[in-house]
């Protein structure tokens, strides 16, 4: 397999919803596409790299510049035994995992199609024909806004409700949450907005018995998520923290976490994706698939990765409505009465890609090769 030609595309999509978390709302996704051209075909993959380095370090604008200098003018032209060398490519650039991944995406995807397989298949996944489907909930205005969003998620089927926290918006939030739903598969996200001072504080999230507390600690570290967790009865589970599998084996020697939540491309892509899966699974820590408001190209992925037989519990990936009026791919991601995603078979990640639409909602592109 060879890649001739990578085009980068910058699409503007505004949100149904905002999104806010403990580092801030956001209104409108800026969106880097990634689309790789090889033998008359096209893989698409998706940067998931938020529009300021918050979350993490990178951002989209960032994320196109790494492409363009360093990641694509090693992968171009070059001959590869497979999607699985793209990645190896570019692992001598520290940290911007997500604009890496966007790329090794693409050339999964690319490889996927050209052997006319779905996706799942190519990365080894298939052990369920539908993945569970929870919900990632931002802060809202008011707590009674909250509790209508987690009633009408609930009733369209979703099997968890996870919500954002933040000082300020915690235990009393979660208690009325616990109170108005008692029986409901709960979680909550705090995206590093605590530290270890804060540990009895966070205690107090014991009594409501969370399915896990996501990232409550600095985005990059492990040991004081260990601490905290020896001191807390809710299961930790690592968002953040984890980019690598050795981090992976790292949480599991401290006994930092009790679950991970594995990101596409905050992992920098399918290879390291795999590996993190398989040091969890080794480890016997579950894992479920995270999202980062991904347009359909992204979400498609994301249910590819699913398959992998780790991701037990329900994720981050819901249907397509929930963040888009209309989304870029075809047809829409949809979710079952009962909360899962339906996998596809059609070849690479197996959705059609709108591709006037996409061109509509194009601000930049650049062809690369
Ligand atoms: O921490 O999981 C997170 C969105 C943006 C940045 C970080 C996170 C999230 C979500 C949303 O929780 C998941 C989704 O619905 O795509
Ligand atoms: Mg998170």
């Amino acid at each position: 397999m060879r890649i001739e030609r990578i085009t980068l595309r910058q699409i503007r999509m505004p949100l149904v919803h905002f999104f806010e978390t403990s580092f801030g709302r956001t209104t409108t996704r800026d969106i880097i596409l990634v689309e790789a051209q090889g033998e008359g075909m096209s893989g698409w993959g998706e940067v998931t790299a938020g529009e300021n380095p918050f979350y993490n370090e990178e951002w989209t604008a960032a994320a196109w510049l790494i492409l363009r200098e360093y990641v694509a003018p090693r992968v171009l032209g070059r001959p590869l035994a497979g999607a699985h060398e793209v990645g190896r490519l570019s692992e001598h650039i520290r940290g911007h995992q997500m604009a890496r991944g966007g790329l090794e995406a693409a050339a999964w995807d690319l490889e996927a199609r050209r052997e006319g397989v779905p996706l799942w298949k190519k990365i080894g996944g298939g052990a369920r024909r539908e993945i569970p489907c929870g919900v990632s909930i931002g802060i809202q205005n008011t707590v009674a806004e909250l509790l209508e969003t987690i009633e009408r998620e609930l009733a369209a089927g979703y099997q968890r409700i996870k919500i954002k926290i933040k000082p300020g918006w915690d235990i009393d939030v979660v208690r009325q949450v616990r109170e108005r739903f008692p029986a409901i598969k709960l979680m909550a996200d705090a995206n590093s907005a605590y530290t270890l001072a804060d540990a009895e504080h966070l205690r107090r999230l014991d009594e409501f018995y969370l399915m896990m507390i996501e990232q409550p600690l600095s985005h990059d570290d492990i040991i004081d998520h260990a601490e905290l967790q020896s001191k807390l009865a809710t299961p930790l589970c690592l968002d953040e923290c984890i980019r690598t599998a050795h981090h992976v084996e790292q949480a599991v020697r401290l006994r930092a976490c009790g679950i991970i939540n594995i990101k596409l491309g905050r992992v920098g892509g399918f290879g390291e994706a795999r590996r993190v899966h398989g040091a969890a699974q080794a480890a016997g820590i579950p894992v479920w698939c995270g999202g980062m408001l991904e347009s359909g190209v992204g979400r498609a992925h994301n249910i590819a990765l699913a398959t992998l037989p780790d991701f037990v519990l329900p994720g981050d990936v819901s249907a397509s409505r929930r963040y888009w009026e209309r989304d870029i791919i075809h047809p829409p991601v949809e979710v079952t009465p009962h909360g899962t995603i339906a996998i596809r078979d059609t070849p690479g990640f197996g959705y059609d890609l709108d591709t006037g639409y996409i061109r509509h909602l194009t601000v930049r592109e650049e062809c690369l090769g």
